[in-house]
């Protein structure tokens, strides 16, 4: 399987999450994207090439382009203010409270962001940038022919909406991605996501479209970030009513019960028949990830990596989460590998 990538995704280093009270390294970090791209060059996976260069035309389609130009901007306005950390936000239009986007940069960032762990620093907006250029590179090799490709992106999209950041997401790389198989001419597109957390960005910007069928499975959002959105009885609105599938499962959730949802969505794929599928792949589902509670084991990401290419679709993976960097490299292309057959 081909892989893109971009050096450019190092550019995302901030310094500062914020975890439980604390300011701490953040768990999205660029050793991440090393380990993966070192172990599936040491397995021979196939060949790693550099993304192109796509403009912000593909991007605008799916993100507001005031929400654009504040990620652009936000670091400089923040060091403008003499600000000595990094761009975090501490208040947001809650409940009863005017949605108006105010000029401080302390009320856009609590305007745009969905949550506040992850902080705005510089060479956020230039990542963010290559690693949607890497999903777009990987997307053009399948529209070009190739039945499947590697999008190793960095940092992640899935927590990110039309005009909102957070959960360490800045640019949907799978919903760009998704738009463009169908401005490209594709008629519907399936993105199933497998990372640990609910893909709220991805269920948002697609909820009442048809054209773009979204599956994710997850923890439980009683019990698991992003706590506001991922339940079962979110099918979808309008057109979207019955092309939304959540499957929310709880703490301790093993492969066996993981494996009857991934079975459950497989089939409504299936049955949709779309021209090309997204997988957004994180392996924060595995035993070991300091942040999330599911128990998958390294062999399990071989199995469902197996379980999707049985569906014998075109298939566009893109990195999302993962946070138990010594094994990302091995969990990441275990899935990759089932996927082939191998
Ligand atoms: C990004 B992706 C847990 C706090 C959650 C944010 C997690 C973002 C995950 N106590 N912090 O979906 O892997
Ligand atoms: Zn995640």
């Amino acid at each position: 399987m081909l892989t893109v990538f971009s050096e450019k995704h190092a550019l995302r280093n901030a310094k500062t999450e914020l975890y439980g009270g604390e300011l701490v390294p953040p768990f999205e970090c660029p050793v991440r994207a090393e380990y993966v791209l070192a172990h599936l060059k040491k397995v021979e996976l196939g060949k790693v090439i550099v993304a192109d260069e796509f403009g912000l035309d593909p991007i605008t389609r799916i993100h507001d382009p005031a929400f654009l130009d504040f990620l652009e901007q936000c670091w400089r306005d923040w060091q403008a203010e003499g600000y000595r950390g990094e761009a975090i936000p501490t208040v947001w239009p809650a409940r009863g409270m005017q949605q108006r986007i105010p000029n401080h940069i302390g009320g856009r960032l609590g305007y745009y962001a969905m949550a506040g762990e992850t902080a705005i620093s510089n060479g956020t907006w230039e990542a963010a940038r290559a690693s949607v250029n890497v999903a777009l590179t990987a997307q053009a090799v399948i529209k070009n022919g190739a039945s499947e490709a590697f999008a190793l992106c960095r940092p992640p999209g899935h927590h990110a909406a039309g005009d909102m950041f957070g959960g360490y997401c800045f640019i949907n790389n799978a919903a760009v991605s998704a738009q463009a198989f169908i401005d490209q001419g594709a008629s519907r597109v399936a993105i199933l996501d497998v990372d640990f957390h609910h893909g709220n960005g991805t269920q948002a910007i697609f909820y009442n479209r048809s054209d773009v069928m979204f599956l994710s499975l997850h923890g439980d959002p009683k019990d698991a970030f992003p706590h506001f959105l991922g339940y079962e009885d979110e099918t979808g609105s309008g057109a979207g009513e019955g092309f939304n599938f959540n499957y929310p499962m709880s703490p301790g959730t093993n492969y066996k019960t993981w494996e009857s949802a991934l079975d459950d969505a497989c089939k409504k794929i299936a049955n949709y028949s779309p021209d090309a599928l997204v997988i957004s792949l994180g392996v924060d589902t595995f035993e070991h990830d300091p942040i999330s509670f599911f128990k998958l084991t390294s062999d399990d990401f071989k199995r469902y990596g197996a379980t999707i290419g049985a569906l014998k679709l075109p298939t566009l993976f893109i990195m999302e989460g993962g946070y138990a960097v010594d094994e990302i490299g091995l969990n990441t292309v275990n899935v990759l590998q089932g996927y082939e057959g191998l």
